[in-house]
């Protein structure tokens, strides 16, 4: 019976979400849907959802909370409703309130947040903390609400001798789960770029050029030298390619990935040799050895080598994806409706 019941619910349905949704929230598990979000998954508005990790472990005070808020406006301007996701007090939100976020962003009081991957989850949610979501784990429950779009700024990915410390994103592996669009600048050049996409093929995630080009972007600058299979610079062709994907049962997501405005990109060339030497330190002073602190240690270290403005830059391209996602998830949206 309850299988019949779930087969009449077309895929595409936001009532399917929300039913998937609802059957873990009536077992109970510690997650708040913002009324906001609930009201729009409902009644069939584009929803975007936005990352936490980034706000707790992406950016410094204050620029943190403020860049959040401008993403969640960024969003809102394109008609959609921005989904900001996070861990507070052992329960996952899904779309936060300014209380909340405020919470968030004050790290330097405690508790202290947690920048939570998918092994993180259930252990933060159990022992009642506080957990920026990164990538990973915003897909996860992006997936389980329903939300098509995911905007960002960098994707994780191998890490430079990953093939020999094996540290690889778990945010890779989990574009292959969640049939989410993830909008982002491609990956830093603290990371493998070339390693990065082979894996991505290997895990058969889509990886679109957000251009005009199929040139892969490395998020300070527009091109990395790596070529992507695909490109599109049209909202409702990738809104086709996730609902292809959704058509065909396919679980994966697709990575769009956006270059940096061209206004920036002139710059992005000097944060570049910071990011170079950024990854160098890190393998002299042992940093590189530390698992998930490494990239939130060379993000700090570029941002305090180029004088801060590789968070100009970063901003200026998360607003972008903010931008482009809400564009692609009112196209998906025209699409199902
Ligand atoms: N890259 C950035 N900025 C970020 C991150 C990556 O340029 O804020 C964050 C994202 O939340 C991403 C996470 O999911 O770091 C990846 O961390 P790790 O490399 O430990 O998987
Ligand atoms: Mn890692």
């Amino acid at each position: 019976m309850l299988h019949r019941i779930r087969h009449t619910v077309p895929r595409h349905c936001p009532r399917r979400y929300l039913s998937q949704l609802s059957a873990v929230i009536a077992r109970g598990a510690p997650i708040d849907v913002h009324e906001e979000v609930q009201d729009a998954l409902a009644t069939g508005k584009p929803v975007v959802a936005l990352e936490t990790a980034l706000t707790t472990h992406g950016l410094p005070p204050p620029t943190n909370l403020a860049v959040t808020r401008d993403l969640e406006t960024v969003v809102r301007s394109t008609g959609c409703i921005p989904a900001t996701i996070g861990i507070v007090g052992g329960r996952v939100k899904i779309g936060l309130d300014n209380k909340n976020l405020e919470r968030l962003a004050d790290v330097n009081s405690p508790p202290r947040s947690v920048k939570v991957s998918r092994r993180d989850i259930a252990p933060v949610l159990a022992l009642k903390g506080d957990g920026g979501t990164t990538i990973c784990a915003t897909l996860i429950f992006a997936a389980l609400a329903g939300i098509k779009v995911f905007a960002t700024g960098g994707l994780g990915g191998v890490h430079r001798g990953g093939e020999n410390s094996l540290d690889i994103s778990a945010d890779l592996h989990e574009l292959t789960r969640c049939s989410v669009g993830l909008v982002s600048a491609g990956i830093k050049s603290i990371l493998d770029i070339g390693r990065t996409l082979e894996y991505l093929e290997t895990l058969g995630v889509p990886v679109v050029a957000y251009s005009k080009r199929n040139d892969f972007p490395a998020f300070f600058s527009p091109k990395s030298g790596f070529q992507t299979p695909w490109n599109t610079d049209n909202p409702r062709v990738a809104a086709e390619i996730l609902h292809t994907q959704q058509q065909l049962g396919m679980e994966n997501g697709a990575l769009f990935a956006v270059p940096i405005p061209e206004e920036y990109a002139e710059r992005g060339r000097l944060i570049q040799e910071a990011v170079d030497q950024a990854v160098r330190e890190s393998e002299s002073n042992g940093m590189s050895k530390r698992g998930k602190d490494v990239t939130p240690w060379l993000l700090a270290r570029v941002a305090e080598l180029t004088k801060r403005d590789s968070i100009e830059a970063n901003i200026a391209l998360l607003k972008n994806s903010a931008l482009i996602g809400g564009q692609i998830a009112s196209q998906y949206q025209n699409i199902i409706s």
